[in-house]
């Protein structure tokens, strides 16, 4: 288990919510690596849904696309790939893209937040290396200071994430490191050979609230079965990012709450409801 890991315990789990104590150690273990898991944050039975309709919408996309041989050369990393589910359905579910314990954590350390994409990373079996990388740059290009978290993604794995199949590699306390610029990622590669990692080993269940700064990268998944994660993106409220469309059946369905982090988000009737694509 990685050391940043906490245990919801019986009452935190009926009342949907962390108590003011754990919730400062949350906070404070995000802030000083980067990351915190909680490692019974959804109920199984709800991630086997996600699982089915998520598989059964990236197998149409993948079709789409030619397959792994048609999307060569385009994922970000050999047999990587990036997908915008559609928001409908499992993966609609509050418990998934407003989850009460990641938004107790987010709110605590960012204040007023929006959420501006529901994506997921697949490491499909023959995955390689994938460059060391941020997934945001630092907050209006401020190279020479730390600013605090303004951008957070939400991980939660749709299978145990484990040393063989492609739990992702991540650098703690790097979201500190803003010196030099690292837009082509080269210096980072090279930082990190002197830099100890950590793979998020992850059981179903899961959440991984992560800095969007922290250095990561996919690995290889040398298994047959999918190994992928939710990487659902949250920013401060006064940051824009241009937002996912939001089905009216979805809206319709979520707490005034949850439709607080989605208000910046057009809602559309269900049938003209399109996700980007990376390709
Ligand atoms: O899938 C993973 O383990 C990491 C994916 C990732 O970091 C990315 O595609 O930006």
């Amino acid at each position: 288990m990685i050391p940043a890991t906490f245990t919801l315990t019986e009452t935190e789990l009926a009342g949907r919510e962390l108590s003011a104590e754990r919730l400062y150690q949350m906070c404070r273990v995000l802030r000083d690596t980067g990351f915190v898991v909680i490692e019974n944050a959804i109920a199984p039975e709800l991630i086997s849904r996600v699982k089915l309709e998520h598989d059964a919408a990236l197998d149409n996309y993948m079709k789409s696309r030619g397959g792994l041989a048609g999307l060569k050369d385009k994922t970000f990393g050999i047999n990587h790939v990036g997908f915008f589910p559609p928001i409908l359905g499992a993966v609609a579910a509050e418990e998934i893209v407003a989850n009460p314990f990641a938004v107790q954590i987010m709110q605590a350390a960012m204040g007023d937040i929006r959420c501006s994409f529901v994506h997921t990373n697949t490491a499909c079996p023959g995955s390689g290396y994938q460059p060391i990388h941020r997934d945001t740059p630092t907050l209006f290009g401020i190279n020479n200071a730390p600013t605090p978290m303004v951008h957070a993604v939400v991980n939660i794995p749709l299978i145990p994430f484990t040393l063989e199949n492609g739990a992702t590699e991540v650098w703690p306390g790097t979201h500190w490191i803003v010196d030099e610029r690292d837009d082509d990622g080269s210096h980072l590669e090279e930082r990190a050979r002197f830099f100890p990692s950590q793979r998020t080993v992850l059981p179903i269940g899961a959440i991984v609230v992560r800095d969007l700064r922290m250095w990561h990268r996919g690995v290889p998944n040398p298994g047959t079965e999918l190994r992928t994660m939710m990487a659902i993106v949250y920013q401060r409220a006064f940051v824009h990012e241009d937002p996912c469309n939001i089905p009216q059946s979805t809206w319709d369905a979520w707490s005034k709450d949850t439709r607080k982090i989605f208000r910046f988000n057009d809602v559309v009737p269900d049938v003209s409801h399109t996700q980007r694509a990376w390709y």
